[in-house]
C-alpha cells in the first residue's frame, strides 16, 4: 500500500516536471513582451546638461519582421489647447490615427497647419467643443493657432506602432517589440542632430540604450517672452498684439 503510493507521487511528480519543462517555454514564446528600453539626454546649447529630458520621440525603422497588422489605437489621441498652449506640445502617432483637439480655454482659437503632410484649418470654436484631425501620411505636422503665434505643437506621424516618449529623466520604452534588426531613430523639436542607432533585437529584449540630443535654438516659447517664427495661416505677419 504504501509503496503504491509512493510510486504514484512519484509518477505525478514526474509528469509536473514534465509540464513545466516542455510547455512553458511554447505558451511563453508566444505572449513574452520584447520590450527596448533606453535613456535620452538632453543637452542645451551651451553644451550643459538639461534638468527636463521630455518630449523626444524614440521610433523603430527598417524594421526586418513587420507585423502583418497594425491598427490605428481604440483611443483618440488629444492635444488640448488650454493656458493658450498646446498640451502635449509633441505627439507621435501611428499614420491612420485620429487626433482629438479640444478646446479647454476661455478663450476662441483657430488650430491650423500648413504642412505638407496633412494642411488643415479647424476653424474658431469655444470652449467646450472640439474638432478632430485624421493623419493619413506620415511625416511632420506642425501646428499652430491663428490667434496666437505663441502656441505650437508637433505631430509626428509613423509607418508603424513601435514608438514612444521620453519622460522628463529621458527614459523611455518600447513594447511588444519584434524581433531582429531595426533602427532606433529620434526626434525633438530642437534637436541640432537626430541620433539613431542599429540594433539586433533579441527575444530578451534590450536595456541599456542611451542616447544624447544636443540642442540648436534653446526654447524660445516662454510665459514672458514670446518670439514669432511663423507666418499665421494666410502668410502673413500676426499683429502686434495677440
Ligand atoms: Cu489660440
Amino acid at each position: 500500500m504504501k509503496i503504491k503510493m509512493v510510486r504514484r507521487n512519484l509518477f505525478f511528480t514526474i509528469l509536473i516536471v514534465l509540464i513545466f519543462i516542455l510547455i512553458p517555454p511554447r505558451i511563453h514564446a508566444e505572449v513574452q513582451d520584447i520590450v527596448i528600453k533606453g535613456t535620452v539626454k538632453i543637452y542645451d546649447t551651451k553644451g550643459q546638461l538639461k534638468n527636463n529630458h521630455s518630449d523626444v520621440v524614440i521610433f523603430l525603422d527598417e524594421i526586418e519582421n513587420p507585423p502583418a497588422h497594425m491598427p490605428a489605437p481604440e483611443k483618440n489621441p488629444v492635444i488640448t489647447q488650454i493656458n493658450k498652449r498646446f498640451i502635449p506640445n509633441v505627439l507621435p502617432v501611428l499614420v491612420g490615427t485620429t487626433v482629438e483637439f479640444p478646446n479647454e480655454d476661455t478663450v476662441y482659437h483657430n488650430v491650423f497647419s500648413l504642412s505638407k503632410v496633412k494642411p488643415f484649418d479647424l476653424g474658431i470654436y469655444p470652449q467646450g467643443s472640439q474638432k478632430t484631425v485624421t493623419f493619413d501620411k506620415p511625416g511632420l505636422v506642425k501646428i499652430y493657432c491663428n490667434i496666437h503665434p505663441q502656441m505650437l505643437a508637433y505631430i509626428l506621424v509613423l509607418a508603424n506602432p513601435y514608438f514612444t516618449i521620453t519622460d522628463a529623466d529621458g527614459h523611455f520604452e518600447i513594447h511588444n517589440v519584434p524581433e531582429g534588426k531595426t533602427v532606433i531613430r529620434t526626434w525633438y523639436p530642437r534637436a541640432k542632430k537626430y541620433p539613431e542607432q542599429k540594433i539586433v533585437v533579441p527575444r530578451e529584449g534590450i536595456g541599456d540604450v542611451h542616447l544624447s540630443i544636443l540642442e540648436n535654438v534653446t526654447l524660445q516659447i516662454q510665459e514672458e517672452i514670446i518670439t514669432v517664427d511663423h507666418p499665421n495661416k494666410w502668410g502673413q505677419d500676426y499683429p502686434a498684439k495677440y
